[in-house]
């Protein structure tokens, strides 16, 4: 027995007689365990060893070209109830998904190893975490579950004291997008995967447990699995404030993680700390506050993009001991993307580069890299006690409209402002890039039940006795009629943050405005920043017009949750769309 909870080894000893292994490993998550991996899959071409010198650790994986982002029409949430889905998931009965699926297992991992790979999604000693085991037949898939989570023997320690664990089974199959299935099973707590080998869709632990079945069960115990980034701002008297942050696939997640504060704010002392860049779980202490864990101990980050002036921590932290996905390659065997200086030879597929195929890297390339190796990592990420929020921040890739930065008026605003929040499309899944598309709480691909009941989740957590973070919704990308970003973004976007936190010290009075609060004139501080006369108002304007069109179309978005879409919403939205109202007949401005 290589467990001493038989539910655990029950489960292991069904799925090796459904899909045969030739061998089962059982993973102790040991560095010695990860570099006869590494070794393995050099050995089989699953890994290309990356320059030693310049790249110390660093290898690169190239997967099918036909599996290279997330799958969402392929991603299914099998609740027994349909209804329980939501028209945000795909369902399919729990019992003809098992039967689907199980046809695929049958047999498929002969002659391969089964890796059983035991995981604690969350510091080891938290309360707050929760934990897994993953089955896998993909040695990539290990060595990424070895990066992203605290994985072996203590995590199936501590499985077998809790008797509690989420069952997810995968294997990449022969790689047929015809015979691709990402399934959850919430009510059984188990997930199955076959098909792919690409990241979300096989690091089991990360979208699927620690999003879809985690938001489940966060649910029926009163916290909240969020699609979030945890950021600590550290200001020069020394107070750090946690925020968390909400953006789609591709928004900028990592790069808000792990900013650099402006050249005048490093002087004057103030620091940023990375807990997160993708995921928070959060759960109101005795106190009433929320306080949050990043239940991942990796980045899975997209490379394009990242650079020394985009995010140069990021890259620190890539310079050794990195798996890259996908990505390009120079002459002299280093990993590139668009944003690197030098030049690819070979592009993501292995062949000579010419820019008549494309990008050299995908542009849903990756990097899978330990927290730790971040220089801004946060010691208080292995907190078993989290981090308390004094900030949750929407956002999303909106070119017009939304202003740079607007405050909630209470919770239930906050929550209204989550759930209309959109952005145009990106490369991380599959489909068409550039079309708006609402993604409420940036938990559209991730929301393992119904959107409704989800907003009717947020809003209970407005109790008594509760001290819930002040929600604001940004905008970086807001363009001007020249076509042009109006705002730097990047480090710059400190100087929002530090609005914010004046916000939750009372310490900024802001403006009042029919769509939340936003800054007054001069209380973002911009000396030093090269923006154009006029750009701060454009930037906060509140376009009337522009504001009814909008929240009519989150009315008719809302309203496709309905019979499940909470009453308390639906009055929000209408209490914002009659202020707009009446601020038409009688005008006020942002700035003013
Ligand atoms: C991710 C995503 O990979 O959100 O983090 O797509
Ligand atoms: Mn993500």
């Amino acid at each position: 027995m290589a467990s001493k909870l038989e539910a655990l080894q029950h489960w292991v000893n069904d799925v090796a007689a459904l899909t045969r292994p030739a061998h089962i490993h059982w993973c102790d998550g040991s560095d010695t365990e990860y570099q006869s991996l590494v070794r393995q899959m050099l050995a089989d071409g699953t890994l290309i060893e990356l320059n030693q010198q310049t790249h110390p650790g660093c290898y690169l994986h190239r997967s099918n070209p036909s599996d290279v982002a997330r799958v969402e029409q392929l991603t299914l949430v099998c609740h027994p109830e349909q209804e329980d889905a939501g028209p945000n998931n795909h369902w399919m009965a729990p019992a003809d998904a098992h039967a689907k699926i199980d046809a695929l297992f049958d047999g498929c991992m002969e002659g391969r190893t089964m890796y059983v790979i035991p995981y604690c999604m969350g510091p080891i000693d938290s309360p707050l975490s929760r934990c897994g085991v993953e089955i896998t037949d993909s040695p990539y898939v290990v060595a990424n579950m070895k990066i992203m989570t605290r994985m072996g023997a203590a995590a199936q320690a501590r499985i077998e004291r809790e008797e509690a664990f989420v069952k997810g089974l995968h294997s990449t199959g022969e790689l047929d997008p015809e015979r691709r299935w990402i399934m959850h099973f919430p009510a059984e707590k188990s997930i199955k995967s076959y098909g792919s080998g690409y990241g979300g869709n096989a690091l089991l632990g990360k979208k699927c447990h620690a999003l879809r079945i985690a938001s489940n069960q966060a649910r029926e115990e009163g916290w909240l699995a969020e699609h979030m980034l945890i950021v600590g701002i550290e200001n020069p008297q020394g107070e750090t404030h946690y925020i968390a942050a909400a953006f789609p696939s591709a928004c900028g997640k990592t790069n808000l993680a792990m900013l650099i504060p402006p050249e005048g704010y490093r002087q004057d002392g103030w620091k940023v700390w990375t807990v997160g860049d993708d995921i928070c779980w959060m759960r109101p202490g005795t106190d009433g506050r929320l306080y949050a864990i990043n239940p991942e101990a990796g980045f899975f980050g997209v490379a394009p993009g990242t650079s020394n002036s985009t995010n140069p921590n990021a890259l620190k932290s890539v310079s050794h001991d990195t798996i890259f996905t996908n990505v390009a390659v120079t002459a002299d065997n280093q990993p590139w993307w668009d944003g690197l200086p030098g030049e690819p030879v070979t592009d993501w597929q292995g062949r000579p580069y010419d820019p008549a195929n494309g990008p050299a890297a995908h542009p849903n390339s990756r990097f899978t890299v330990s927290a730790k190796q971040c220089p801004t990592w946060s010691e208080k990420a292995e907190a078993p006690q989290g981090v308390p929020i004094s900030a949750i921040v929407f956002g999303g890739r909106r070119p017009s409209l939304l202003p740079l930065v607007m405050e909630a008026c209470d919770w239930t605003h906050g929550v209204l402002m989550g759930a209309a929040m959109g952005s145009e499309t990106t490369a991380a899944a599959t489909g068409a890039v550039g079309v708006l598309r609402r993604d409420s709480m940036a938990m559209k691909p991730f929301c393992g039940y119904h959107y409704g009941d989800y907003f009717a989740h947020w809003l209970s957590l407005d109790k008594a006795g509760a001290k819930l973070p002040k929600i604001f919704h940004v905008n970086w990308f807001r363009k001007g009629a020249d076509g042009k970003f109006l705002w730097p973004g990047f480090g710059e976007n400190l100087r929002v943050l530090e609005w914010m936190i004046e916000r939750v010290k009372g310490t900024a009075r802001g403006v009042q405005t029919p769509i939340g609060t936003l800054p007054a004139r001069n209380e973002l501080k911009l000396d030093g920043l090269a923006l154009k006369p006029g750009q701060i108002d454009e930037l906060l304007a509140v376009d009337n017009a522009g504001w009814q069109a909008e929240i009519e179309a989150i009315g008719e978005y809302l309203e496709s949750f309905s019979p499940r879409l909470p009453e308390r919403l639906r009055q929000e939205r209408q209490r914002v769309a009659d202020a707009l109202d009446a601020d038409a007949t009688s005008p006020r401005t942002a700035t003013a």
